[in-house]
């Protein structure tokens, strides 16, 4: 169905955006006259102009008289709010565009049908629901961070194919070179990445992306012991840093923030303080303890598991997929398998 296929292209057109808009959400729009693309936009970062506008923006002078003739298509409900931009109602009324296809209602309470209403209101035909379910799994973060208010939890470890993490007490590299890039770029899209104090101190990790282009999230460290060596890439106060449960540590750090912390950080803390912060999505990439913290406290939304073909034999075992977790995708990336569960 044809009304499907340019849905899938707003599915398209809004990913460009992944890395860059949170904890807004991912939306692409596509204006369609007489089945034939006249106008492409997405949202392409927070606090700028909105998917609707770029594509209406986007039709070139030779088609605008087409404009009110056209369908705009748009993955999420034209917002209907005076935000940190205008409404995009206003702009679709003000263009007298008859016909317009979402997929999903935009679930903030300040937009929330509305738009679709005042659309239907002034003789717009609006036909929504097309595609909901796809829709909804590309802004799960979004849907997560406006209906429960929390920022969106991935897990993610890779294992050897005995289950086991690594070896005991030492670095043990497990996924190849490709993983590794897809890694880097899921961390591009993400606001925060944290790691407990052992992983710190043993694996030494950047937490950076310098194998994907895109941002550098919020690095986040439990090191309630202090243990993490001053001389590490995580106090190096290249990206900004949150270190839990330190004492502050002498020398002139400006993008590394000392959280003082009595005994072992709870989940909920953290997350209150990420929410604060209007970080909506958290990659927790290890190690054991604190993997398994968010498991066994259930304060998880998403787990990507990277297995390889290697036999360990024994060291550390990996956390258990919870019971409640559904396989979402399952694909190869060099020599290793990916494994991506929700609930
Ligand atoms: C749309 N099209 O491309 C996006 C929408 O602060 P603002 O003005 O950017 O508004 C942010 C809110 O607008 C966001 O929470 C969501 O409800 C909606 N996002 N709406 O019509 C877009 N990004
Ligand atoms: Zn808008």
């Amino acid at each position: 169905m044809n009304d499907e296929r340019f849905i899938r292209r707003c599915f398209e057109l809004a990913r460009l955006g992944a890395g860059a808009v949170s904890p807004n959400p991912l939306v692409g729009a596509v204006l369609v006259h007489a089945d034939r693309i006249i106008g492409e936009g997405w949202h392409q970062r927070w606090g700028e102009a909105h998917a609707e506008v770029r594509c209406i923006a986007s039709v070139s002078p030779e088609n605008q008289a087409l404009i009110p003739y056209s369908t705009l298509y748009c993955n999420l409900e034209p917002c209907s709010h005076f935000g940190k931009t205008p409404p995009c109602c206003d702009l679709i009324l003000r263009q007298k565009i008859r016909r317009v296809v979402v997929a999903n209602m935009d679930p903030n309470p300040l937009v929330a049908g509305k738009g679709l209403d005042a659309l239907r209101r002034a003789g717009v035909e609006v036909l929504d629901g097309i595609l909901e379910a796809e829709g909804y799994w590309l802004n799960r973060a979004f849907f997560t961070w406006i209906t429960q208010q929390r920022p969106y939890v991935v897990l993610k470890w890779a294992q050897s194919s005995d289950g086991f993490l690594g070896k005991t007490g030492e670095r043990t590299p497990i996924s190849g070179a490709e993983t590794l890039r897809l890694v880097h770029r899921w961390r591009t899209h993400c606001d925060a990445i944290l790691v407990g104090a052992r992983t710190a101190e043993l694996d030494n990790p950047r937490l950076d992306t310098r194998f994907f282009p895109g941002k550098n999230p919020l690095r986040v460290v439990f090191d309630t012991q202090g243990k993490i060596p001053a001389s590490h890439h995580l106090l190096d106060d290249s990206i900004e840093t949150w270190v839990f449960g330190k004492p502050v540590m002498k020398g002139d750090f400006r993008n590394t923030k000392f959280i003082p912390v009595e005994g072992s950080v709870e989940v909920p803390t953290l997350l209150e303080a990420l929410k604060i912060a209007n970080k909506a999505i958290l990659l927790v990439e290890g190690g054991a303890h604190v993997l398994q913290q968010f498991v066994d406290s259930g304060h998880w939304d998403e787990i990507r598991v990277l297995e390889n073909r290697q036999h360990l034999s024994n060291g550390i075992a990996a956390p258990k997929i919870p019971e409640n977790a559904v396989l979402k995708q399952d694909f190869r990336c060099g020599a290793d398998w990916v494994r991506i569960f929700a609930r």
